[in-house]
């Protein structure tokens, strides 16, 4: 248990003192508790383990101590718990909006009947709140803010968004001239699509005057915690980070452990148990406390007999095994990638022109780009028909005439209707040289009559490719439901290619169907779908998605050059 758990209990115990209009003396020491707790640099568990006197630190008495205890036993308090069940409903939790207090939280319950956060929006967008006795409409708003804020802050967040926190994190940390090291471990080092928190793990010339310079850093709102072992933070944006130190020595452990995920973790450490060995994040060693490594993750993972193992793979899904046995992927790189193989233009929902999009995938290095517009049923981005269609693979072909550097491909993204069909004419569709295939419409179709849909597109003879072919997009719409096995199988046998479409809300195929769809023999294409050319930039992390999904460079079409890559998709 962690100081910060700690003294956030002593925090709810005053919140609620508070809703209550309890004695301000009481309240008070409650929240001097917490704060001299958080200060701590030493851990109350170490000081409690060994046979410290807590009552020796300022603000903590004999209850308050008994108390402390009685939470790093727990979890909880007692005294917490009545507090809660003597308050209705979820009253507590309406004092996490930002904007709302004990005083409003009561007024609110009182007058309005509000219990909940959800009874809290419902009044503010009826105005409701905004009649009560000193409050107004520019209260409500700040609630309503409030709202969106919490609901970013308990939400985790793209991997795309924590890039950028980590991109300018990282550039200052690499000003911190007391930071020797840093690395950034976590999921975000393991690519995965969303990440909870950020986890640095930092070398340091001193601490303390690292602490300092890496609390300088103009996005920090909140330092939360601070102490010699770990600091740990909230931006202005609510993001939390955890800044942990470690000697060199221990820095590859550390870097194995935090990267995690657990799950990888516990395989492991099994690994090590069973040679009686420890491991921990500060190293391994023998039952004897004779080290064995822990200066780099190579080292730790070579003692146990595994080859080192990409952060990607470390989810606990046989890549312990394979390290074992040697057989882990080569995985893909971003590097590999030679060519897109969806795009928009302006001629539907694209915001730039033909010309536009050609010259930034060649400025990418890029020997190709398809461009792929939707088609008619696609009505909101302005689909074309066929006449539009043909005119369009004419300018297609009249612009690649006149580029050197780059071939442009004749593409459609065409709509799968809700019964299988096609949206286009397939004597159409058969005369350009890259079809997409995608749902945009009808989703909560059963998943039999998903499936069959599906598999028509599939077996049309005229798809080279699926797009987006789950359509979840990530913290707004679930995976459609379909038997994605049968449906692999199908692609493998008419040689239909399955798109990993890399726009950062959709990561789509995901990483956890990669594998199956791996094994039923499906051949791969990492698509960046970009609507402007500064999307071509999210081809990272479809490759992202790809790795997490064992994904090696012959398993995906557009790593071929574009003398192979028109080999292969020519129609035979
Ligand atoms: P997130 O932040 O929810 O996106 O996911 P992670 O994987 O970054 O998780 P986080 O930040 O809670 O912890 C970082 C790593 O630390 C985690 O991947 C593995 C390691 N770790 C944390 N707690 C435990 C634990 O109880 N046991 C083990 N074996 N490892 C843990
Ligand atoms: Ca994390
Ligand atoms: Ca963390
Ligand atoms: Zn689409």
């Amino acid at each position: 248990m962690e100081n910060t758990q700690v003294a956030a209990v002593f925090n709810q115990i005053a919140d609620l003192l508070e809703l209550q209009q309890a004695n301000q003396f009481r309240i008070r020491s409650y929240r001097n508790a917490a704060r001299t707790i958080s200060g701590l640099s030493q851990r109350l568990e170490d000081i409690a383990r060994q046979g410290g006197d807590l009552t020796e630190l300022a603000n903590i008495g004999e209850s308050t101590a008994a108390k402390v205890h009685e939470i790093l036993e727990t979890g909880t308090c007692q005294r917490l718990q009545e507090l809660r069940e003597e308050l209705p409903g979820e009253l507590p939790e309406l004092m996490r909006v930002p904007g709302v207090g004990p005083r409003s939280a009561m007024q609110l319950y009182r007058e309005l009947g509000v219990e909940s956060i959800e009874d809290l929006r419902k009044a503010c967008e009826e105005h409701r709140v905004r009649e009560l006795e000193g409050m107004g409409a520019k209260t409500e708003q700040n609630i309503l803010d409030g709202l969106e804020m919490l609901q970013k802050i308990s939400g985790r967040m793209l991997y795309r968004e924590a890039a950028e926190h980590v991109g300018s994190l990282g550039r200052h940390l690499d000003s911190c001239d007391a930071v020797k090291r840093w690395q950034v471990a976590g999921s975000f080092r393991r690519r995965a699509e969303t990440i909870g928190d950020l986890d640095f793990l930092l070398e340091a010339t001193d601490r303390e005057t690292a602490t300092e310079q890496v609390l300088a850093h103009h996005a920090i709102g909140e330092v939360m915690s601070r102490g010699r072992e770990r600091t740990s933070v909230r931006l202005d944006s609510g993001v939390q980070v955890d800044f942990r130190f470690f000697e060199a020595e221990s820095f590859g452990a550390a870097l194995l452990y935090f990267t995690g995920s657990k799950a990888h973790n516990i395989a492991v450490r099994k690994l090590a148990v069973e040679r009686d060995w420890k491991l921990n994040e500060y190293g391994l060693s023998t039952d004897e406390e004779r080290r064995l490594a822990g200066k780099t993750e190579q080292a730790i993972y070579g003692r146990l007999g595994l080859a080192w193992i990409p952060p990607e793979l470390r989810e606990d899904r046989g890549e312990v095994q394979a390290a074992a046995e040697g057989t882990l992927p080569a995985l893909i790189e971003p590097d590999d990638i030679r060519g897109d193989l969806q795009s928009h233009t302006d001629e539907t929902d694209g915001a730039e022109t033909l010309e536009q999009m050609a010259r930034a995938a060649s400025e990418r290095g890029y020997e190709y780009l398809a461009i792929t517009n939707h088609s008619k049923a696609v009505s909101v981005a302005g689909g074309m028909d066929e006449d539009r269609l043909r005119r369009h693979a004419d300018a297609i072909r009249e612009l690649d005439a006149s580029l050197g550097d780059i071939r442009l491909l004749t593409g459609v993204e065409v709509d799968i209707l809700k019964d299988g069909r096609l949206d286009l004419d397939e004597s159409l569709l058969a005369e350009l040289d890259w079809v997409v295939a995608s749902i945009h419409y009808n989703m909560n179709l059963s998943e039999k009559q998903m499936t069959e849909r599906l598999l028509a597109a599939v077996r049309s003879g005229v798809v080279h490719c699926l797009g987006h072919p789950t359509d979840r997009i990530i913290g707004e719409r679930e995976p459609i439901s379909f038997d994605a096995d049968r449906v692999f199988e199908a692609c493998a046998e008419h040689g239909v290619w399955i798109e990993i479409n890399a726009q950062p809300d959709r990561l789509d195929l995901p990483d956890n169907y990669c594998r199956g769809a791996l094994e039923a023999g499906v051949q791969f294409t990492i698509s960046t779908d970009a609507h402007k050319s500064s999307d071509l930039d999210f081809m990272r992390y479809g490759v992202n998605v790809a790795r997490r999904g064992w994904l090696q460079k012959d398993d995906v079409l557009n790593t071929r050059g574009v003398d192979q890559l028109l080999d292969r998709i020519r129609r035979s």
